[in-house]
């Protein structure tokens, strides 16, 4: 069975983005695949630095995971920092990376462009080598990941071709899998920028969480362009186009059909925000129970990350064989 493992850090709000471009197919292929989801908890350390924060953020990531339809009993959902073979083969992956190929990554440059003046810690940049280690360490076959994860896995990949060559075939080298529609949700401020966490404007972000109100009003103020024609063009109408990606994978239909539909933007604007106003209420809903019983969100964590552990602590030990490092 196809084995697949994503994950997401547990810093600020899930948005439409991360639900489009990830969530969703996480929740379709734990049907399909043997499925593996991780809160990246210790990832979030690069850029999280008081204290409490993290580990709350962890509660309300696990409900939201478990509300967009995880199934615990299928999908195996655990807490990277349950699992110390994370940081043990994030050490071997850095080793096996180059100060060059991590000083090309485009994350890297974007967020410490972003934080300036701020604290760079050097997890910001070693970064890579962790999440390489957090995909090997499953033999993990697919990783289902938004546009933006691209760069992530191809180094993943290099890594593990690596090792492979220098130690002996040792890990499984995986492949992306990225969705057609939602890959690359946009901003609704800013289109040509990605929908992201870390976005300085709040109006351009969507949350699973905001309520209706705040939705419809986020897609009426959407920036579109000072032409009056529907049309799905990327790179000429950023703005319409992201509307109608949108649309198109809340509905399934195809954005160029979509837009035959409208002639002007108003209609388009509302439509997107009902229709996503509709997707999210049953997930709040969901969210909103659960997070009500942390005993029994922290108890289904455990038992994902005990599951977790298993499989992770003997392809950590392969590859500690591998290498020939003495046992303990
Ligand atoms: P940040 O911008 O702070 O890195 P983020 O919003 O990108 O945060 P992550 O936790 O890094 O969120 O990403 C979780 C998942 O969501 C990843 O698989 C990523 O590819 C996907 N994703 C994030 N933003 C988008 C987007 N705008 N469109 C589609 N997929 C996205
Ligand atoms: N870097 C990813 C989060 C992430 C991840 C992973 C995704 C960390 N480890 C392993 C897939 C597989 C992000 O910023 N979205």
């Amino acid at each position: 069975m196809t084995r697949v493992l994503s994950c997401i850090q547990p810093t600020g709000d899930v948005h439409l983005g991360n639900y489009l471009g990830a969530l969703r197919n996480w929740v379709i292929g734990q049907h399909e695949c043997d499925a593996f989801h991780g809160i990246v908890d210790l990832h979030s350390l690069t850029v999280t630095t008081e204290p409490g924060v993290v580990g709350e953020n962890t509660l309300k990531l696990a409900a939201m995971l478990f509300a967009v339809g995880l199934d615990p009993d299928v999908a195996t959902v655990f807490v990277q920092s349950h699992v110390p073979e994370h940081p043990q083969l994030g050490w071997i992956m850095e080793c096996t990376v180059s100060f060059g190929e991590l000083s090309r990554m485009t994350q890297f440059k974007d967020k410490s462009a972003k934080r300036e003046a701020e604290f760079i810690s050097a997890g910001l940049f070693t970064y890579p080598a962790l999440q390489a280690a957090d995909i090997v360490l499953y033999d993990t076959d697919e990783v289902p990941v938004g546009e933006d994860q691209r760069q992530h896995i191809e180094i993943t990949r290099d890594i593990a071709e690596r090792f492979n060559a220098r130690f002996g075939e040792t890990f499984v080298v995986p492949r992306p899998v990225i969705p057609r529609a939602g890959a690359r949700v946009m901003d609704l401020q800013d289109p040509t920028s990605k929908m992201s966490k870390s976005s300085t404007t709040e109006s351009g972000l969507v949350y699973l969480l905001d309520d209706p109100a705040a939705v419809l009003k986020k897609f009426k103020r959407a920036v579109t362009d000072s032409e009056n024609e529907v049309r799905f063009d990327r790179a000429a109408k950023p703005g319409v186009s992201n509307l109608l990606e949108i649309l198109s994978a809340v509905t399934g239909e195809t954005p160029e059909h979509l837009a035959s539909r409208y002639s002007q933007y108003g209609p388009l604007k509302t439509d997107t925000g009902e229709a996503v106003v509709e997707l999210l209420r049953p997930i709040q809903t969901r969210y909103h129970e659960l997070l009500g019983d942390r005993e029994e969100l922290t108890r289904l964590l455990r038992k994902g990350s005990e599951r977790a552990r298993t499989v992770a602590a003997a392809t950590y030990q392969r590859a500690c064989d591998a290498i020939g490092l003495i046992r303990a």
